[in-house]
């Protein structure tokens, strides 16, 4: 059809392949132009005003699917417009209630831009929504202007590096040593760390010997409609390809174990 839509994307354990979430990415299929990313449809939404209705309708449609999913966590991505209106904790915690999803099986994706000029408030609602037991995390890490300063300030249960870091992984030096400090920053934070955009086999056995915990991207999985990620749950070849990235990557520039 011609209308918006969510698609899921697999996340699983780095060293096992395990399936551990799934992320809800909005998708407007339009039959003209192709796929019309989030990137574009979000700021749309805001100019016209209509982000608030967008953000609700997202997160109506991603608790219908958490529902189905039963004991697989879904992330959901939250604009900071929605993330900053008043009363965003009491409308999620209301929202769970209503379908019957325990806080600990959503998880609210926010980017940096939520903590500009609003941080006290960003704070609070960060607060609220953790102790409710719904995860936080940080999306698209290292693209912001202050990342350092807000790891500083707030409470994040995990860390999502943003895919630009993934392209000279494993062909740079330079690239591999920024990724593991990174993941080291994550970690002495205590947060858990994800690596999104992994599009290949060196890429992923990179973040495994960095001990990165999470990865997604097309390599373990496209995002894809409900009903083919129900299929994926139980039908993939994840571990098999971990397993195989393992051998393919010996001997990569920026290999460097310890
Ligand atoms: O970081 P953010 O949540 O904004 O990015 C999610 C977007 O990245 C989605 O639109 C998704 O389709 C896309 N995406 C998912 N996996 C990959 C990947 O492996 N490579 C690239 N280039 N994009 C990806
Ligand atoms: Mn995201």
């Amino acid at each position: 059809g011609d209308e918006l839509m969510l698609k899921y994307q697999p996340i699983v354990d780095a060293r096992t392949g395990e399936l551990t979430s799934v992320e809800a990415l909005l998708r407007w299929p339009s039959s003209s132009q192709g796929e019309i990313s989030p990137g574009d449809l979000i700021p749309l939404a805001q100019e016209s005003g209509q982000i608030l209705a967008l953000g609700s309708w997202i997160l109506d449609k991603a608790l219908l699917a958490a529902a189905e999913l039963k004991d697989v966590p879904l992330a959901v991505n939250v604009s900071p417009v929605q993330f900053r209106h008043h009363g965003f904790a009491t409308i999620v915690s209301d929202k769970l209630l209503a379908n019957g999803i325990a806080p600990h099986l959503l998880r609210i994706e926010i980017t940096e831009g939520v903590l500009i000029s609003h941080l006290d408030a960003a704070k609070s609602t960060i607060r609220q929504l953790r102790q409710m037991g719904v995860v936080v995390v940080l999306d698209d890490f290292g693209t912001g202007y202050s990342s350092l300063s807000y790891l500083q300030n707030l409470d994040f249960d995990y860390l999502k590096i943003d895919k630009s870091f993934m392209k000279d992984l494993g062909r740079r030096q330079l690239a591999t040593q920024i990724m593991r400090s990174v993941i080291d920053l994550g970690h002495s934070l205590e947060m858990k760390v994800v690596a999104e955009g992994i599009e290949n086999d060196w890429q992923a056995r990179l973040l495994q010997l960095l001990n990165c915990d999470y990865l997604q991207g097309y390599y373990i999985g496209a995002p894809m409609p409900l009903e083919d990620l129900q299929k994926f749950r139980f039908e993939n070849d994840v571990r098999e390809k971990l397993a195989r990235a393992t051998s393919a990557a010996s001997g990569l520039p920026g290999t460097i174990s310890g």
